[in-house]
């Protein structure tokens, strides 16, 4: 039997698939081991490892000073914990899990919107506490004829795009560039999109280029009838400008799938009625964290059969 390949696996990711992993590589688990460990480690895996897997969302330094590497496979979609500048200059071929996660991503979008718009939770609350018996629960706001702004419309956004349609939400968007295929109105800038919004949608990558660009200006734009929900990236928004807006009413209220700063959430938001919060949950279906695992599979197998990458990223 010909040895396995050597496999460096950076941090816990997803249990199932390092389960995976470990069956068909020669696993090196570099989470498990102190400073001075993997200093060691990858010491020793100089020259004859040349592949990684990791989270997408975060990583090790340690792993750009493995000169032999070749190719980082990503389990996540963005890619804001890869250092693309180092990945360069190293040659090292980066990948990452798109599109296997559109479905249920868009899901949790769609719940948001309804959640909030519709004051699930505090419905939720209100019944639990015999409050239906004083009184009915203040109106919600509907959906058809409201303006959904998404900021951030590539393939998740569309998903989300696709399932809003049928509630007979209109449709506006921000990106870089104006995309040639989508007939709904574009805006040069995220103020421009909050202000044509009932609800505006971050569905925005993180990274140095998109940090802090849901500020306050772009808030107060929504106005107070506005609805923010982000389920993109929680560093694209300035949270203390969210808290503020919220505080003061300049936004109605908010529902939150991540933060800058996970897992911990600003206290001021613990407190209020006004938003709905969830721990990045966006694609935390069995399923799809399973085929974002086959992916970071895949991608390995393919590059030591063939070097051939299935779904190489070059940045966010
Ligand atoms: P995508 O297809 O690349 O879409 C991102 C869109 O954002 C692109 O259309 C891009 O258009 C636009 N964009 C990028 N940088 C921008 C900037 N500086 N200003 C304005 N627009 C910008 O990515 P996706 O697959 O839909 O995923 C989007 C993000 O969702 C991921 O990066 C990840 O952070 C987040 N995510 C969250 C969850 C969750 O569980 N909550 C799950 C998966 C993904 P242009 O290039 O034209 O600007
Ligand atoms: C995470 C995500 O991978 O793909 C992304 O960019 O944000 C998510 O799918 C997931 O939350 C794992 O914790």
């Amino acid at each position: 039997m010909p040895e396995k390949p050597s496999l460096l696996i950076v941090n816990n990711f997803h249990a199932d698939t390092i389960a995976k992993l470990d069956a068909r590589y020669e696993t090196h688990h570099l989470w498990l081991l102190s400073e001075t460990e993997k200093r060691g480690l990858i010491d020793r895996l100089e020259g004859s490892c040349e592949a990684a897997a990791t989270a997408s969302w975060v990583c090790d330094e340690i792993v750009y000073e493995l000169d032999s590497l070749r190719v980082l496979s990503c389990f996540g979609v963005g890619v804001d914990g890869i250092d693309f500048e180092r990945t360069a200059a190293a040659g090292i071929a980066v990948t990452n899990t798109p599109d296997v996660l559109n479905d249920a991503v868009a899901d949790l979008a769609i719940a948001l919107i309804l959640a909030t718009t519709r004051d699930i939770v505090n419905a939720d609350r209100f019944v639990r506490a015999g409050e239906w018996l004083k009184g009915p629960l203040p109106f919600g706001a509907g959906l058809a004829g409201r303006t959904l702004g998404i900021l951030g419309l590539g393939r998740i956004g569309s998903a989300i795009v696709r399932r809003a349609e049928p509630f007979g939400l209109r449709f506006a968007y921000h990106n870089r560039r104006r995309k040639d295929d989508v007939s709904f109105p574009y805006f040069e800038s995220a103020r421009e999109l909050a202000e044509n919004s009932d609800i505006l949608l971050n569905m925005l990558p993180g990274g140095p280029e998109t940090f802090g660009l849901v500020d306050l200006e772009v808030l107060d734009a929504l106005g107070p009838e506005g609805i923010f929900i982000n389920v993109g990236r929680g560093s694209s928004v300035n949270e203390s400008a969210l808290v503020q807006a919220l505080r003061h009413g300049l936004i109605a209220g908010a529902g939150l799938d991540v933060y800058a700063n996970e897992p911990n959430v600003p206290a001021e938001l613990l407190t209020m009625d006004n938003v709905v919060l969830l721990p990045h949950i966006g694609s935390a279906t069995v399923e799809t964290r399973a085929a974002m695992g086959n992916l970071v599979v895949d991608n390995l197998d393919s590059w030591f059969s063939a070097h051939r990458l299935l779904t190489e990223v070059s940045g966010n």
